[in-house]
């Protein structure tokens, strides 16, 4: 391991989240966070937190994580020459990095192995990030979702990174991309990947284009190649290749209302254009998959020209990338390396499913990958919520994973208020898209929350929550008071309204009077405009705060 520079001084929050602890089930240790129920009960979450939330864990930010999975990697030998987890899988090999992501999803090992030898999933696990818990992505197991991070060259330091990551991981991100533009990449990214339990994920354009002092036209495919291999080394699990953006396919964008939107497909447009040669991406890519193979780094394909606005999306040059997308995907899986596919962007509900369905029939299937889709363009400070309802969709439809957008979209670097809304904002749609799906265990936790709910256990309501420490508060804001927490009421309605006291209320009346739940409402009504009457007709209005 490189030595971190003992000048950082990382703070990153430690502790469990509220009302649960860290669990480790099996032989492999999969980790859980557990919900503890006043009714006696649990619930066991699926957690990317690592150990920052474990209470018994010493936590040294200087010297890393412990290397779970160093034993795993030295106890491996090549299949067909090839180390990685799609080698294994096709050669009927279950690893223990399978093992651990199908006791991670509740199914069983041989779904995993058997999706990972398809390509329609991938475990982004470089040999030389053994820190990492794997996690898998693919259309048959739970959405993912990833946080972007990164310092630019305006703003936050190495410091406030790591800090951001643990944050991140805190509420739920499943992967996690550094795509630090500014000083220090390098450092940045050591001090990432040995902190991180989650796949980490880069774009490594972006500091080819620093070594070449930012002028796109001076990049290299050496250039490139060698940056490639320094992230390889440090242990990045996936990077984003913008490979499909051709120099024929430029043109295409001319006319669009919001041309090239992805920084690194203008980076490559840029470099065509002036060499009006096709781009070292493409014509290096068998060179590049080499190398992906020796680490196990997983490809993910970038949308160089995704669109950037409802105006452009589902158009020529988008579809036109995606199919080359597909040729490049054919090689890599030949290759035995893992790939997935970066898609859009801006794109209006009724335009989604077409992304889903396209990808699969010509990337073979492999885990699609998106940013968002926004669903309209019209809410800049917004954007997580313009994105989450495209993003809900589109993992409905079959994506994978999910790229997080925060409030911050469009307008500046995300701080860490924003990464946790991002986070929890993404955790909303992806859950609700296993929900729709019928991802086996997804329902477990809204049934739990329900139950709770209308069993006036505020306390677990608020801890089955993706957002403890919001729900409680909110909640505190107008009943601040211990016995609020078991109250039949909240602030809402008031304790006269609560629809769910009315409802308990008409079943122990039922339970009494031996009568069906419709006689009941009959009779208790009569019973209550009695009352109301009595009362001289009058509603009961709550103070409505502001
Ligand atoms: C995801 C899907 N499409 C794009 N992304 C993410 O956007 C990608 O994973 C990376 O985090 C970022 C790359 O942006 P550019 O370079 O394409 O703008
Ligand atoms: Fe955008």
């Amino acid at each position: 391991m490189t030595s971190l520079d003992a000048r950082v001084s990382p703070a990153v929050t430690t502790g469990p989240i509220i009302g649960s602890h860290k669990v480790y089930l099996g032989d492999l240790q999969v980790p859980v966070r557990r919900i503890e129920l006043t009714d006696g009960d649990h619930l066991d979450v699926y957690d990317t937190s690592g150990p920052y939330t474990d209470d018994s864990a010493t936590i040294d930010v200087h010297s890393g994580l412990r290397e779970k999975r160093a034993d795993w990697i030295a106890n491996r030998r090549p299949v067909g020459g090839a180390l990685t987890q799609l080698a294994y899988a096709r050669a009927g090999v279950l690893t223990e990095e399978m093992r651990f992501c199908a006791l991670r999803e509740g199914v069983e090992p041989e779904l995993v192995r058997e999706e990972v030898a398809a390509g329609r999933a991938v475990i982004p696990v470089n040999r030389r990030h053994p820190e990492s818990e794997p996690a898998i992505i693919g259309k048959k197991f739970l959405v993912k979702i990833n946080a972007n991070i990164g310092n630019s060259a305006v703003t936050s330091s190495i410091a406030e990174e790591v800090d951001k990551l643990v944050w991140a991981i805190r509420w739920g991100a499943d992967t996690v991309m550094d795509l630090s533009t500014g000083k220090r990449i390098h450092e940045t990214r050591e001090w990432l990947l040995r902190n991180s339990p989650v796949p980490i994920g880069t774009v490594p354009i972006y500091q080819a284009l620093e070594k070449v002092d930012g002028d796109p036209t001076e990049l290299s495919w050496e250039i490139y190649r060698d940056t490639v291999l320094e992230q390889c080394e440090q242990g990045v699990d996936y990077m984003t290749v913008h490979a499909g953006v051709l120099l024929r396919y430029v043109p295409l964008t001319a006319k669009r209302v919001t041309g090239i939107v992805s920084r690194g497909g203008s980076i490559m447009a840029a470099w065509c254009l002036a060499h009006h040669r096709e781009s070292f991406l493409y014509r290096h890519f068998d060179e590049l998959c080499d190398i992906f193979r020796s680490y196990d780094v997983t490809f993910s394909l970038g949308d160089g020209l995704r669109p950037g606005s409802i105006a452009d999306a589902n158009d020529a040059a988008q579809f036109a990338e995606l199919r080359t997308l597909g040729e490049l995907t054919a090689i890599a899986r030949a290759k035995d390396v893992q790939v997935m596919i970066e898609g859009p962007g801006h794109v209006p509900m009724h335009k989604i499913v077409e992304n889903v369905r396209l990808e699969e029939e010509l990337c073979g299937e492999a885990p699609f990958y998106t940013l968002g889709p926004l669903a309209t363009d019209i809410a800049p400070a917004y954007d997580h919520i313009t994105s989450a309802i495209g993003a809900a969709m589109i993992a409905q439809a079959g994506t994978a994973m999910l790229c997080y957008v925060t409030p911050k979209e469009h307008l500046g670097l995300p701080d860490r208020d924003d990464v946790k809304t991002g986070v929890i904002t993404y955790k909303i749609a992806a859950h609700a898209a296993d929900l729709a799906k019928q991802h086996p265990h997804a329902q477990q936790r809204d049934d739990a929350l329900s139950k709770a709910r209308f069993e006036f256990r505020w306390i677990d309501q608020f801890n089955l929550a993706l957002d403890p420490d919001t729900a409680r508060s909110f909640h505190d804001q107008t009943l601040p008071a211990e016995p609020a927490k078991t109250a039949h009421f909240c602030s809402m309605c008031g304790p006269k309204f609560c629809a769910m006291k009315i409802t308990q209320d008409v079943r122990r009346y039922a339970d009494e009077h031996g009568l069906t739940d419709e006689a009941a409402i009959a009779a208790g009504m009569t019973e209550k405009s009695v009352e109301f009457a009595a009362r001289g007709n009058r509603v009961y209005l709550p103070t409505i705060q502001p």
